[in-house]
C-alpha cells in the first residue's frame, strides 16, 4: 500500500534544466563555476533567480543585505512561514551544485505545488542567502550570520576582499541593496537541501543524508612578520623568513588535526606572501588556519593547540605574530522534531537514507539559532566540492528535492 502522497514528486527534468542554465551563469574554466558574492556575475543569477520566483507567481523581498526571500502564499497569511533555500554565490574554483541545489531546489518545490494545485496553510518562502562562501570576504556564511544576530551589519559591509574593496560598496554597485531589516522575518521553520561535499553518503550507498548536526568551526587568520631579503646573498642565519614560519605551522595544523581523530580536520588554504617575488625572501605572511570538529572540545583544543604553536614557531625564527579570529561557530544540533520530518520524508519516499553530520558550514547553521532548522543531503560524486569538477547525479538532485517537498508539504501543513 503506498504511503499517502508516495506519488507526489519534483520535475527532476525541470529542476535540471535550471541547474544548468544557472551554471551558464559566472562559469569557471574548467566546467564549475566562478560566481563569486557581489560580482556582476551574482548579480545576473540573483535577477535570473527572481524572474523565475515570479514566473512561479511568488514576490520577492531583499533586505539590506541582499538576502532574497520569495514568498508563495499561504490560506492563513498570519501563520509564521517555512522557509527552505540555500546560496547562489560560489567558490572561485566552484561546482556548479553547492548551494544552488539547495536554492533551485526549492524553487522547484515550489513549481511542482503550483502544478498539483497544492496549498499550504503556512505561506513558504524561498531564499538565497549572500555571501555563504566567504571565499571573497570573510568569514563565511555572513549575511545569514547577520539575520542571526552573530554579526552587525556594520561588520559585515566593512570586510574588505584581497583587493581592498568593501562588502557594502560592492554590494550597492551591483544594486542588491533591499529595503528590509535584517532580521526582522520570523519563521516557523527553515529546510536547507545541501549537497554533501564529502564521500560518506556515496561510500556507504545511502541517497539520503539526514543532518543531525553541523560540525563546529574556527577560521584564525595568522600574520607573520620577519624581514624581506635577497634569497642568494643572505647568510642563512642572518634569515628572518616568514615563509618558513608559515611552512612550519601549516604543518602543525595538520598534525594537532591528526591527533584529535576521528572528527577532527584542520587545513590552511587561503595564503598571501609579501612581496612574492622569486628571489625575494618573505618578509610577511599572511594565511587562514581552517580547524573543525563536531565536538566541542576537541574545536577548542585544537584552537588554543594552533594559537600556541603559532606563537613557539614565530618565537623561534624571531618573527612578529598575530592572530585574528575572522570566522566561527560552535558545533549544531538541528532540530529533532524537522530531522524526525525528513527520515520520515525519505522512508515514504524510499529512498535509502542515513543520519550524517555537516562537514561543512551552511546558512543553516546559523539559522538554528532564531529558528527550527534541519538540513537535508544529497552524495556528490567522490565527495568532491569546492572544486570545478563538482559533480551529482540528476537522480541525487531529485531525491533530495522529493524529500524537501515532502518535508515542505508537512510542515507548512497542506490545505485540503
Ligand atoms: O566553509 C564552508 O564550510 C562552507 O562551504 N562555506
Ligand atoms: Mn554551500
Ligand atoms: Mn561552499
Amino acid at each position: 500500500m503506498p504511503a499517502p502522497g508516495e506519488n507526489l514528486r519534483i520535475n527532476s527534468a525541470r529542476l535540471w534544466d535550471s541547474l544548468e542554465e544557472m551554471a551558464l551563469i559566472g562559469p569557471g574554466v574548467a566546467g564549475g563555476c566562478n560566481r563569486q558574492t557581489l560580482t556582476d556575475a551574482d548579480s545576473e543569477g540573483r535577477h535570473l533567480f527572481k524572474r523565475w520566483c515570479e514566473a512561479a507567481g511568488m514576490t520577492m523581498g531583499v533586505d539590506t543585505m541582499g538576502n532574497m526571500f520569495a514568498t508563495r502564499a499561504g490560506t492563513d497569511p498570519d501563520a509564521l512561514p517555512v522557509y527552505m533555500g540555500s546560496h547562489l554565490d560560489t567558490q572561485p574554483t566552484g561546482g556548479k551544485y553547492d548551494g544552488v541545489l539547495g536554492v533551485l531546489g526549492a524553487l522547484e518545490v515550489v513549481r511542482t505545488m503550483n502544478d498539483m494545485g497544492v496549498r499550504t496553510r503556512r505561506p513558504i518562502v524561498v531564499t538565497n542567502w549572500t555571501n555563504e562562501e566567504g571565499a571573497r570576504f570573510a568569514p563565511a556564511m555572513l549575511a545569514s550570520g547577520v539575520f542571526a544576530g552573530i554579526h552587525t551589519e556594520e561588520y559585515a559591509k566593512g570586510r574588505r576582499d584581497l583587493e581592498g574593496k568593501v562588502f557594502g560598496e560592492e554590494l550597492a554597485r551591483i544594486g542588491w541593496v533591499g529595503d528590509e531589516k535584517v532580521g526582522a522575518r520570523k519563521m516557523h521553520a527553515m529546510l536547507e537541501l545541501h549537497i554533501e561535499q564529502g564521500p560518506i553518503l556515496e561510500a556507504e550507498g545511502k541517497t539520503i543524508g539526514v543532518v543531525t548536526h553541523g560540525q563546529g568551526l574556527w577560521w584564525l587568520e595568522i600574520t607573520l612578520t620577519g624581514k624581506d631579503a635577497h634569497t642568494g646573498s643572505t647568510p642563512m642565519n642572518m634569515r628572518v623568513n616568514a615563509g618558513l614560519g608559515m611552512a612550519r605551522i601549516t604543518e602543525r595544523v595538520h598534525q594537532i588535526a591528526m591527533s584529535h581523530q576521528p572528527n577532527a580536520v584542520g587545513a590552511v588554504g587561503q595564503v598571501k606572501v609579501f612581496p612574492n617575488s622569486r628571489n625575494v625572501i618573505p618578509g610577511t605572511v599572511v594565511f587562514t588556519v581552517d580547524i573543525r570538529s563536531p565536538e566541542q572540545g576537541k574545536l577548542d583544543a585544537m584552537k588554543a593547540e594552533v594559537i600556541r604553536a603559532a606563537h613557539a614557531v614565530a618565537k623561534e625564527l624571531g618573527l612578529g605574530c598575530e592572530i585574528e579570529d575572522v570566522g566561527h561557530f560552535d558545533p549544531v544540533t538541528f532540530d529533532p522534531g524537522l530531522v524526525e520530518v525528513v527520515r520520515g520524508a525519505a522512508e515514504r519516499l524510499g529512498y535509502s537514507h542515513m543520519d550524517i553530520v555537516s562537514g561543512a558550514g551552511h546558512d543553516a547553521c546559523w539559522i538554528n539559532r532564531v529558528a527550527p532548522t534541519v538540513m537535508i543531503m544529497c552524495p556528490c560524486v567522490d565527495g568532491l566540492s569546492h572544486n570545478e569538477a563538482e559533480a551529482i547525479s540528476p537522480e541525487w538532485a531529485a531525491a533530495g528535492t522529493d524529500v524537501l517537498l515532502h518535508a515542505a508539504l508537512e510542515v507548512a501543513e497542506v490545505v485540503a
